[in-house]
């Protein structure tokens, strides 16, 4: 998708910190971190919201959350506790418009969320 951030980022045409990265997934640490840990995971196809999701891309949301888990497990964050956040659509502050999960952990965390 040519004027999407995070595809740049997935195809190297705009720099990030990448953590992971396989033949679905991509994850790179978020550039305004709102938290310790905040890692951003996106499946590689260009997928707008998660209300884009369909019987057609089953299974990427595990992808992106078992990604999502490992990476807290190797930052140590797993057994204090962790968030996982989908934002969807501007209302919910969605502001790249590429499916993307937010693992935020490395402080206590609030509740509710702004
Ligand atoms: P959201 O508001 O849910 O759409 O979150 C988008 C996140 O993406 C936000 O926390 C900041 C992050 N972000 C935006 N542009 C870039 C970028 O160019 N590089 C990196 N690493 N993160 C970005």
């Amino acid at each position: 998708m040519a004027d999407c951030i995070f595809c740049k980022i997935i195809d190297g045409e705009i720099s990030a910190s990448i953590v992971y990265s396989d033949d679905r997934v991509v994850a790179f640490n978020d550039v305004n971190p709102q938290a310790p840990v905040h890692v951003i995971i996106v499946p590689r196809q260009h997928i707008p919201t998660v209300a884009d999701l369909g019987p057609e891309t089953s299974g990427l949301m595990d992808s992106l959350t078992q990604t999502a888990n490992r990476i807290a497990q190797e930052r140590g964050i797993a057994s204090r506790g962790y968030r996982l956040v989908v934002n969807c659509n501007a209302e919910a502050g969605q502001s790249v418009y590429h499916l993307h999960l937010h693992l935020l952990g490395g402080r206590p965390m609030t509740w509710p969320p702004g």
